[in-house]
C-alpha cells in the first residue's frame, strides 16, 4: 500500500469515529464514546481474561465499515453476524490470532501491515446486582473502536496506554460477544506521528479482560511518601487521596499498611476524592538497593456497594536539587540503559512476563539501578517488575520526532497519552521520572507545547521529576568540538535528558576524547542515549583497525565514550541506546541492519556482544558516573 492509499484510509477511518456512532443506532442503541474513567491497579482485581485466540478479520479497504460507495454501513462487521448475501464475513470460520500480541509476527503476510484489522471474541458473563462492568484493554495500536453485543461501546486513540468501555448497560447473562476493530495507519496528527524508529506493531497488543466493580469503585489513587527535613527518618507520612468513581460525599475510605499496623479512614469529597494522610512507623524506604513493598489494602463504601483492592507500593521520595538527583535524601548516580519493548528472542511487541524478566534481567546482569523505557509506556508488568526488582525508571509519552506541534488537536492526544500512563503508573516506587518527548525540533511551536506537557505533567504528580531526551548543538573550537546544551525546553525541565552519538552520526571514535560539553542549565543530566550499532558475531579482522557494524567497533565507542562522560560535572546518570537490537523499518542495510537498528548490546537473540562487558565493567566497577 503506497503512502497515498494509507492516508486516505487513515483519514476515512477517522471519520467513523463520529459516523459510527451514528449508524449504530441499528439495533437502537446507548452509545458511549468517551471513556469516562480508567481503572487502575488492573492485575489485582478479579477479571475474566478474554486473551487467547480471537478471530479476525483484515480489512485494508475499510469494507466493515463501508458499502461500495463509501457510505457507511448499517451492518458492519460489528454486528458479527451469521453470513447471508450482503454479509459476506464470518467471524466464527476465520483466522485467529493471539491476544495479546502484535499481529505483525504472527502471520507471515502481516508483517508489513498497517490498516485495520478486525477482532471478535464470544465470553460468557453473569451479571450481580450493585455492580458496572467493563472491558479493560491493557493498550491497542493504534486506535481502536469498540461493540458489544453489536452497541458500540467505545473508542480510543494511543497505542500504549490502557483504557476501559463501560459496558454495563449492554452485556447480558450468558453468551456475549466483542467485536474491536483495532487500526495501525500511522496518521499526521498522531503521537507518534508518521515517523519513528521502532516497528509500527498493531492489535491488541496487551491483556484484555472484563471486570466487575461494585457501583462505587476506586478507580484512582495517589499514595505517596511525604518528604521530610531528615529524609532517613522511618517514621513518615503518606499522603495522597482516593478517588471512588460514582460515590457521593461521605462515602468511608480505608487505607491500611497492615505490615506497618498503619491505618486511616476519611471521607469523600463531593468530586468523590477522599484526602489521604497517614502516619507510619518504622517504614523501610524503597530503594534499589532494598526494593521494600508493602501490601496496601484500600476499602471504599460499606455492605453491598463495598469497593475492596490491594496494591503492592514501596515508598520513597525522589527531588532534584542544585545539580543532584536525590533518593530519600541522598545523592543517586542512575546507571541505566534505554529500553525497547522488543520481545527478547521472538521479536513483536513485549507483554509477557517471560519478556519482561529477561529484559529486566539483562539490565540486572549489567549492573544497572535504572532503564529508560523508551518511546512509549511499556506494560505494566515492566513498571511492576521495576518496584520488585529495584530498578529506577524513565517513562515517557510517544512524542517523538515531529509531531504537529501547532496543532491543539494534537496537544490533547498528548497529555491523554500523559494521564493515561501517569494514572496507571503513579503508584509505582520504581518510576522517577516522566519524559514529555525525545528529540524535538527546537522551534517556538514545540518549545509552548512541550512546556505545556511539563507542567501538565506536574500538574498530575507534583512527586516526580519532569525530563526529556533533548538533541545538542554542535560548535567547533580549536580543541574540538563542543556541545551545546540549550535547547529552551531545558527551562522547563527538572532533569535534562541529552542524545548524541559521536563516534558514531557524528565523528569518527577519536573526536569523542576531543569533546567537551558546555551545558547552559544547572540542573542534573541524563545522557539519555549515546552508542552505535554493531552485528552479533561481526568482528573485526585481526590485527585490523575495526571498521563500523563489528562488535569491536561498538565496544570501542563505550571504551572512549566513558572518559568524556565521566568530565560532565552534572551527569547524574546513562542510559545508553540500547539493551538488545530492535526492529525497525527504517534500518535497510542488507547483512548489518537487515530491518533491525542494531545499536544493541544484545541481539535480538540473546547473544551479547563486547560492547555490553565494557559498560557492565564500567557499571559494576562505579567507574562510570561518580559514586554516590
Ligand atoms: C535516536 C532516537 C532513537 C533511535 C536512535 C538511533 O536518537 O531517539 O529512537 O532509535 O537515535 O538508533 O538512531
Amino acid at each position: 500500500m503506497n503512502q497515498a492509499v494509507r492516508l486516505l484510509l487513515a483519514a476515512s477511518l477517522a471519520l467513523p469515529a463520529t459516523l459510527l456512532a451514528q449508524t449504530n443506532a441499528y439495533p437502537p442503541s446507548e452509545v458511549t464514546t468517551q471513556n469516562t474513567t480508567l481503572l487502575v491497579d488492573i492485575d489485582h482485581r478479579p477479571a475474566t481474561s478474554l486473551d487467547g485466540e480471537w478471530h479476525t478479520l483484515v480489512d485494508p479497504y475499510g469494507n466493515g465499515i463501508y458499502d461500495f460507495h463509501h457510505h457507511v454501513k448499517a451492518r458492519g462487521y460489528f454486528m458479527d453476524a451469521k453470513p447471508q448475501p450482503g454479509d459476506e464475513y464470518d467471524f466464527s470460520t476465520s483466522p485467529t490470532l493471539k491476544v495479546p500480541g502484535d499481529w505483525n509476527t504472527q502471520r507471515p503476510n502481516l508483517f508489513y501491515y498497517e490498516g485495520p484489522i478486525w477482532y471478535e471474541k464470544d465470553f460468557e458473563h453473569t451479571s450481580k446486582p450493585n455492580t458496572r462492568t467493563f472491558i479493560h484493554f491493557g493498550a491497542a495500536n493504534y486506535r481502536s473502536y469498540v461493540w458489544v453485543n453489536t452497541n458500540k461501546v467505545c473508542e480510543h486513540e494511543g497505542g500504549f496506554t490502557p483504557f476501559d468501555c463501560d459496558i454495563t448497560g449492554v452485556v447480558r447473562d450468558g453468551h456475549n460477544f466483542v467485536v474491536v476493530v483495532v487500526d495501525n495507519s500511522r496518521i499526521p496528527d498522531g503521537v507518534p506521528t508518521l515517523q519513528t524508529d521502532w516497528w509500527n506493531y498493531g492489535g491488541l497488543h496487551r491483556d484484555v479482560s472484563v471486570v466487575d466493580v461494585p457501583e462505587q469503585f476506586i478507580d484512582d489513587y495517589d499514595l505517596h511518601l511525604v518528604r521530610t527535613a531528615d529524609e532517613a527518618s522511618t517514621n513518615r507520612t503518606v499522603e495522597g487521596y482516593v478517588h471512588v468513581e460514582g460515590a457521593a460525599a461521605g462515602t468511608a475510605v480505608t487505607v491500611s499498611i497492615p505490615e506497618l499496623h498503619a491505618s486511616v479512614q476519611a471521607t469523600t469529597d463531593a468530586n468523590a476524592r477522599a484526602a489521604i494522610t497517614l502516619p507510619i512507623k518504622s517504614l523501610t524506604l524503597w530503594s534499589p538497593d532494598a526494593p521494600k513493598l508493602y501490601k496496601v489494602e484500600l476499602t471504599a463504601g460499606s455492605g453491598a456497594t463495598e469497593d475492596k483492592l490491594e496494591d503492592d507500593m514501596g515508598f520513597r521520595t525522589v527531588e532534584a536539587r542544585g545539580t543532584e538527583i536525590l533518593l530519600n535524601g541522598k545523592p543517586i548516580f542512575l546507571r541505566g540503559v534505554s529500553i525497547h519493548a522488543e520481545a527478547p528472542y521472538r521479536t513483536g511487541r513485549a507483554y509477557s512476563e517471560k519478556d519482561v524478566d529477561t529484559l529486566l534481567g539483562w539490565c540486572k546482569e549489567l549492573g544497572c539501578n535504572f532503564a529508560r523505557l523508551a518511546h512509549y509506556p511499556h506494560d505494566q508488568r515492566m513498571t511492576r517488575a521495576a518496584d520488585r526488582l529495584g530498578i529506577l525508571i524513565w517513562s515517557e509519552i510517544p512524542d517523538y520526532w515531529a509531531l504537529q506541534f501547532d496543532n491543539p488537536v494534537v496537544l490533547q492526544k498528548s497529555k491523554q497519552q500523559m494521564r493515561e500512563m501517569i494514572r496507571r503508573d503513579r503508584d509505582k516506587a520504581s518510576v522517577i521520572l516522566w519524559s514529555v518527548a525525545n528529540e524535538t525540533p527546537n522551534t517556538e511551536a514545540r518549545t509552548k507545547y512541550l512546556t505545556a506537557m511539563a507542567n501538565y505533567a506536574r500538574e498530575l504528580d507534583p512527586t516526580r521529576l519532569v525530563t526529556a531526551a533533548l538533541l545538542v548543538r554542535t560548535v567547533k573550537s580549536p580543541s574540538g568540538p563542543v556541545k551545546v546544551v540549550d535547547d529552551p525546553l531545558g527551562a522547563a525541565l527538572d532533569v535534562i535528558g541529552t542524545n548524541e552519538y559521536i563516534g558514531w552520526y557524528d565523528g569518527p571514535i577519536d573526536s569523542i576524547d576531543k569533546t567537551t560539553w558546555d551545558i547552559h542549565y544547572q540542573k542534573p543530566l541524563i545522557m539519555s542515549e549515546w552508542g552505535g550499532g554493531a552485528r552479533f558475531g561481526n568482528h573485526a579482522k585481526p590485527g585490523e583497525k575495526p571498521t563500523p557494524w563489528t562488535e569491536e567497533y561498538q565496544a570501542e565507542i563505550y571504551r572512549h565514550q566513558i572518559p568524556m562522560l565521566n568530565k560532565i560535572p552534572q551527569l547524574r546518570g546513562t542510559t545508553p541506546w540500547v539493551l538488545m537490537d530492535f526492529r525497525s523499518p527504517m534500518r535497510t542495510l542488507p547483512g548489518k541492519e537487515d530491518n533491525f537498528n542494531r545499536k544493541g548490546l544484545i541481539s535480538d537473540q540473546g547473544q551479547k556482544k563486547e560492547a555490553f562487558y565494557i559498560l557492565q565493567k564500567a557499571y559494576k566497577d562505579k567507574t562510570l558516573g561518580k559514586a554516590e
